[in-house]
């Protein structure tokens, strides 16, 4: 018998669902940040096994938006948890407010929930993990809690040894050697958006959008050249994107350049640009131009 089935992994921003799916994966399949907002898109990773498949769907943290942006890409966690078979709620802390406003879309989903609570090696102590846990209890009818650190990938095994036995009879969706359903292209652009959120501060994470040009494959040298435009709100994040001289926007290539190399296994030359599309998280044009929404 062969056993598979779609797993939302769900939560608030930051509180590492997208390491918690390459852990689940053992691959990198999404990028992380320490950056709130780092995920934007739906991102599948596909787990194959000889008698298994589980199809993990990493979301964009789930919180109150404000501008079209943030409202269309939480939008994608809520239907997200429609469509899936469970539902993998992570969280990093006691129960508040935030957490709450996510259990509210809890209501009514006929399927099983798991807790994981994720990042315990910053917990001090077991009682102090069983604080988080109690926190949770009682509200909802969870169907299991998971301690794990995604990062360490301390008891992230525990999770796929329970989500086993709850996987129904099912076809193998994705053929065993895709990781994601992610393309190669929008796996590139996502990668230098990792090394922008690495390496700007305050609001330029949130401002960016990253569009690849073009793709050449440049035989005579063996490499790909990708021509990527970057795209932030205002003159003033332009001019703090490229740096002085030049050396911000450089060192951001250079580190997404051998992050590419590595994940992708691709030899490429990289050119950056920079440009500047005013209050474009508003309109629903350039959404969709960046490939958002519906
Ligand atoms: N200490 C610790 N840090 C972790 C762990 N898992 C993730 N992190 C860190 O938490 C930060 C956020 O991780 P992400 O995986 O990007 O979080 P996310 O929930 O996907 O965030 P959004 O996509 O913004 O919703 C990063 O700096 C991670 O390195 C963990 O187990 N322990
Ligand atoms: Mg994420």
């Amino acid at each position: 018998m062969h056993k598979s089935g779609f797993i939302a992994i769900v939560g608030r921003p930051n509180v590492g669902k997208s390491t918690l799916l390459n852990a689940l994966i053992g691959q990198k399949v999404a990028i992380m940040s320490p950056k709130p907002q780092t995920t934007r898109h739906r991102i599948t990773g596909v787990l194959s096994e000889n008698d298994y498949q589980m199809i993990f769907v990493d979301t964009p943290g789930m919180h109150k938006g404000k501008d079209l942006l943030n409202k269309t890409i939480d939008k994608v966690a809520v239907s997200s948890l429609r469509d899936v078979d469970m539902v993998l709620f992570v969280v990093d802390r006691k129960k508040t407010a935030a957490e709450g406003f996510i259990m509210n879309y809890f209501k009514g989903l006929k399927k099983p929930i798991f807790i994981v609570i994720n990042k315990i090696d910053e917990l001090k102590s077991k009682s102090a993990i069983d604080e988080v846990i109690m926190s949770y209890m009682g509200d909802n009818d969870f169907e299991g809690y998971f301690p794990v650190s995604a990062k360490d990938l301390t008891y992230v095994d525990k999770i796929k040894e329970k989500l086993i036995e709850y996987l129904p009879e099912g076809p193998k969706y994705f053929p065993p050697e895709m990781k994601s359903d992610q393309s190669e292209t929008v796996m590139m652009s996502e990668l230098i958006r990792e090394k922008i959120l690495y390496f700007t501060e305050q609001e330029i994470p949130h401002a960016v959008a990253v569009v690849i040009e073009s793709i050449y494959q440049n035989t005579e040298l063996n490499q790909v050249d990708v021509s990527t435009l970057i795209i932030v709100e205002r003159p003033t994040q332009k001019q703090i994107l490229i740096g002085r001289g030049g050396e911000k926007i450089k060192h951001i290539g250079t580190e997404a350049r051998k992050e590419i190399n590595k994940v992708l296994d691709t030899k490429i030359h990289l050119t950056l640009w920079v440009k500047v599309k005013k209050d474009w998280r508003n309109r629903p044009s350039d959404l969709k131009a960046f490939g958002f929404g519906e």
